[in-house]
């Protein structure tokens, strides 16, 4: 390799080349003492190559299993829940975490039946979806064990144009506080698709879980002004309770003109319908599609899934705004709504998660689009014990 560097440098003589920055810590050099390389298990005082020496010092466990924070995800259909034959003019997508309240389980999600499946912005009309989310409805279910739900119909109807969500309301997650229970959505004012998928942030309270829900009637966190990361969408609102105040972790579109980057950020308030101020180093996580976080030990740990460069890792805050990548894994749940116990109690010491529901999209032909729920199972919890968790898996 030096020999050809050598070459390459004499028959350019270009500068740029010239200052190339040099592999970091890595060697191409034959090390001395040891060959052949026996692994050992801390990292060894030795020249290695980039891949070996990152292997020590970016992952600290030996073997991914063996970090807390990297767990295999199992996937059950959902029984009690109906698709009309897969056919399209159903979906569910896009679930809230889920809650424990009045002794069961509750979730809410994005409901659409509609008369044929979406068919793109140009083709809707007031009763033909553009999107798989157009036109819906927030809808909620309940379930004794996690897996068979009963579907309880709708909690956030659209309401009348103009409001806010007129066209459709999606992408809902709920927050209890001081006894209240607050669901926030992304509230559409025109067919997703029209202008990229432009939507803010509404909420709508309730004394139980069960409802009725008052909306608030306003936008509760605004879209960026023009030229900031998030002025054209707020995306996936999810509220966590930490220092005293309301977290709002969301998405937004980066950009409409590379709508496939898309970055999470967080807003926080001293009350439900805000005033919500959005923190000053946003964006907090550069990748991931939909928002799922969950609070671990003194910090915040994320599910990134999807998109950008960071895409299906599990990143940990200790100081819930500087993320890290923690574990690397596969078959993420998308859009996933965990149990999460201690989202709205403060915690200083999260204990994380062991279940939810995600969805999956497409589950048949385009022409069909639909999304369907899942429940997923993982172990993401500092109450399971790992060893115990391996033998079971093995
Ligand atoms: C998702 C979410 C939001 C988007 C669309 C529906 O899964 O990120 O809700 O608007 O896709």
């Amino acid at each position: 390799t030096s020999l050809a560097l050598l070459l390459l440098l004499a028959i350019s003589g270009c500068e740029s080349v010239q200052q190339a920055p040099a592999a970091p810590s890595a060697s191409t050099e034959m090390p001395e003492n040891g060959f052949p390389f026996i692994l050992p298990k801390e990292k060894p005082d030795r020249p290695m190559s980039a891949a070996m020496e990152r292997n020590y010092t970016n992952y600290p466990a030996p073997l991914p299993e063996d970090n807390e924070l990297y767990s295999q995800f199992k996937y059950t259909e959902l029984k009690g829940v109906d698709y009309n034959g897969h056919d399209g003019t159903i979906s569910r997508r896009d679930p809230s975490k889920v809650i424990f309240a009045n002794g069961k389980y509750y979730v809410w999600y994005t409901y659409r039946e509609t008369p044929t499946p979406p068919q793109g912005a140009d083709a809707s009309t007031d009763v033909i979806p553009s999107s798989d989310w157009d036109l819906s409805e927030i809808w909620y279910a309940t379930s004794e064990d996690g897996f068979t739900w009963e579907e309880q119909g709708v909690a956030i109807a659209r309401p009348p144009k103009p409001e806010v969500g007129w066209r459709s309301v999606t992408t809902t997650d709920i927050l209890e506080w001081e006894g209240k229970y607050y669901l926030y959505y992304q509230g559409f004012m025109e067919a997703s698709g029209k202008r990229g998928d432009d939507c803010p942030v509404a909420v709508s309270y309730a004394d139980s879980p069960d409802g009725p829900w008052t909306a608030h009637g306003e936008i509760v966190i605004p879209n960026g002004k023009d030229g900031e990361w998030d002025q054209y969408s707020i995306h996936d609102p999810y509220p966590l309770v930490h220092d005293g105040k309301i977290y709002i972790y969301y998405k937004s579109d980066f950009n409409a003109a590379n709508p496939r980057v898309r970055m999470q950020g967080l807003a926080t308030a001293d009350s439900p319908l805000g005033p919500f101020t959005k923190h000053p180093l946003n964006p907090l996580i550069n990748s991931g599609h939909e928002t799922t976080l969950f609070p671990w030990k003194e910090g915040v740990a994320a599910i990134v899934t999807r998109d950008g460069n960071e895409h299906f890792t599990i990143q940990y805050a200790e100081d819930w705004v500087n993320f890290e990548i923690k574990a690397i894994t596969s078959l993420l749940p998308v859009a996933a709504g965990p149990f999460v116990p201690d989202a709205f109690t403060d915690t200083k010491d999260g204990r994380g998660i062991t279940w939810g529901i995600s969805h999956i999209t497409n589950v048949t032909t385009w022409a069909q689009n639909h999304a369907v729920l899942l429940r997923f199972d993982c172990d993401l919890s500092q109450d399971i014990d790992d060893q115990e968790m391996k033998k079971h898996n093995t």
